[in-house]
Order: C-alpha cells, then sequence, then structure tokens
C-alpha cells in the first residue's frame, strides 16, 4: 500500500525512465489524453443540467449551439492530439475516414490513435456511465508524409498502449503499456488522476455474465447453450450497456461480456479498431481472454477497414476457455 499519492503524469514520466531508448513522446501523447479525459468529464458531469443550459441543438443561455456530447468528445480529443505534436494521425468512430495530422514546428510524429470518444453514448440521457476508449500504434509509413489507411490497419497484437476512462460514480483512467494495467482515479478537488489501482490483475473466474439476453432468440444455438449453461450455473446475470462499465466490472470481479451475432448485426455490433483491440489489450494484460464467436484471438484479426465489426467474448480466462468448449461442442 502506497502512503503518498502519485498522480498520472509522475506514474508515466516515471515508467518512461525504465527503458533507456524512450523519448518521451509516447510520455507525452498519453499524458495529453489524460487532459482530453479531464476535459470531457467536465462536461459529462455536466449533462444533467442541459435542460438548464439548453437541450442539444438549442442555443445556450450564452447564445452557444449546445452540441452532441460525443461529438463534444470527438472534437475535444482531437484538439488535445492536434496540439500534442506527438500524433500523426487519428482514426475516431465518429468519424468517416482518418484524420491526418501535419508535424508540428516540423517534428515527426511517429504515433497514431484510434479512438472511440464517448463510448455507449445512448446512456447519457439518464445519467448512466459512458467511456472514452483508446489504442496507440507505431505508424509504419514514412514519417516524413501523412499517415495512410495502411497505417491503421494493425493487428491489435501491435498495439503499443491502450486504455480507457470510465466516467462513473467516480472517474477513472486505465491504460497498459504492454506492462500490466494500472488505474488512476480522478480527484477532483486537486484535477488530477492519482493512482488508485496497480498492476490489475482479473480474477480467473467470476460468477456473472454479461449480454443483451433480449436478443438471445437470435443469436447461434452454441450460444444460447452457453448462455443457458451461465444461467443454470447461478450466474448472475450484469449488463449495463455500456462496454466499458461492463468490461471495467469484470476486470476487477471477474466474469464475462459477450456481444455476438445476431440477426441485426451479423458481424457483431462493436467496432474491432475502437473498442474490441484496446479492450481486449487491456484485458489480456490483466491476465483475461478475448476471442470472437469464431474462436479467433481478438488481437489477432487482421482490420480490412476503419469502422469494422467484430463478435466479441472477453473476460476471466476460464469463462472465456468454457465458452470455447460451448462454441466448439454445440457449432452446427
Ligand atoms: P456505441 O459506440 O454506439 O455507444 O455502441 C457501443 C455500445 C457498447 O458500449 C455496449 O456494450 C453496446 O453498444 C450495447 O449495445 P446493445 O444496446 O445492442 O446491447
Ligand atoms: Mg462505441
Amino acid at each position: 500500500m502506497q502512503n503518498r499519492i502519485v498522480t498520472l503524469d509522475e506514474f508515466i514520466i516515471r515508467r518512461q525512465k525504465e527503458y533507456t531508448l524512450a523519448t518521451g513522446e509516447l510520455t507525452g501523447l498519453l499524458r495529453d489524453i489524460g487532459v482530453a479525459a479531464k476535459i470531457i468529464n467536465r462536461e459529462v458531469n455536466k449533462a444533467g443540467l442541459l435542460n438548464i443550459l439548453g437541450a442539444v441543438g438549442n442555443e445556450n443561455l450564452h447564445g452557444d449551439t449546445v452540441q452532441k456530447l460525443d461529438l463534444y468528445a470527438n472534437e475535444k480529443l482531437i484538439e488535445c492530439l492536434k496540439n500534442s505534436g506527438e500524433c500523426a494521425g487519428i482514426a475516431s468512430e465518429e468519424n468517416e475516414d482518418y484524420v491526418p495530422i501535419a508535424p508540428m514546428d516540423e517534428k515527426e510524429s511517429k504515433y497514431l490513435v484510434v479512438m472511440d470518444p464517448l463510448d455507449g453514448s445512448s446512456n447519457i440521457d439518464v445519467n448512466v456511465s459512458v467511456g472514452t476508449i483508446f489504442g496507440i500504434y507505431r505508424r509504419k509509413s514514412d514519417p516524413s508524409g501523412p499517415c495512410v489507411l495502411e497505417d491503421f490497419m494493425q493487428k491489435g497484437n501491435e498495439l503499443v498502449a491502450a486504455g480507457y476512462v470510465l466516467y462513473g460514480t467516480s472517474t477513472i483512467l486505465v491504460y497498459s503499456t504492454g506492462r500490466g494495467v494500472n488505474g488512476f482515479t480522478l480527484d477532483p478537488t486537486i484535477g488530477e488522476f492519482c493512482l488508485s489501482h496497480q498492476d490489475i490483475k482479473i480474477p480467473e473466474q467470476g460468477n456473472s455474465y454479461s449480454v443483451n439476453q433480449g436478443y438471445y432468440l437470435k443469436f447461434d444455438v452454441e450460444m444460447r447453450r452457453y448462455i443457458d449453461h451461465c444461467s443454470d450455473s447461478n450466474f448472475g446475470l450484469r449488463y449495463i450497456g455500456s462496454m466499458v462499465s461492463d468490461i471495467h466490472r469484470i476486470l476487477f470481479q471477474g466474469g464475462i461480456f459477450l456481444y455476438p451475432n445476431t440477426r441485426k448485426y451479423p458481424l457483431g455490433k462493436l467496432r474491432l479498431l475502437y473498442e474490441c483491440n484496446p479492450l481486449g489489450f487491456i484485458v489480456e494484460q490483466a491476465g483475461g481472454k478475448a476471442i470472437n464467436c469464431s474462436l479467433e484471438r481478438i488481437l489477432d484479426i487482421e482490420p480490412k477497414t476503419l469502422h469494422q465489426r467484430e463478435t466479441i467474448a472477453i473476460g476471466s480466462p476460464a469463462m472465456v476457455d468454457e465458452m470455447k468448449e460451448f462454441v466448439e461442442r454445440y457449432r452446427v
């Protein structure tokens, strides 16, 4: 148990010093994402005041047009990353195409960011937790020119870092650079993310499952058999409908999160680049597993398009293994 506050900035810099070859660029990028998270947090916390301050699309008291929060989060992150000077391009769930960033002061940047700026945003109106998800890759193209689409078509196993911010009862930022997972809780009194969860390890087995059971009849038979098994085993059903929140709970309490293919989403609903890969990276770093319904490891899937969807089963390793057995046994 540490007896001194360690801020996110301090922690990132301390980690950087452990690498003799580190240049500080990744450190700067992570710090800037932390700054954007604080700005988004401030707005998310004000969401309930929209009726007072002006409804989305209308003008508020100050005459500014009120923006949808997911678009606001997208803009703030892009702005912070542009100003950071450490990011050569961004692919966001909110943008049709990737956004190349011109070098600042002729300094070439070697990193790219993929992100879902505000995941679960349909929950905002009813005061349910939402999150930001991000992943960082090293670009493959020549850094003297603009980034290209192929730079973003990297597998999750090539992620340099990934993380999420959960705007919940408290705001917490969880990230990994491939050497374990750490969590930082925002102390609103000092405006700093402070190290609160060191070296997070997911329980081997949990006693809850997380799936939109309303779609049960639309799932394939092997998935229905596995869900029946969870229910027969008296596992609790926990589904917030905000992936970051569901994964955060599973990271600490164990369990499995499923988003299989349905008739509406034959390839699954969630996005490989912005949701499955970064969260798969975090969960694996914490000792868990993440596969799709064809039983491929999420991080080994080759992306073909920016907004590609993927099915997912992610969480405690023993539960993902068991789900895999059910699929192998009942698959037709
Ligand atoms: P979004 O990126 O449009 O917010 O959608 C992603 C969200 C996830 O957070 C959540 O797990 C899932 O959609 C819920 O979908 P459903 O309502 O179909 O269960
Ligand atoms: Mg999303």
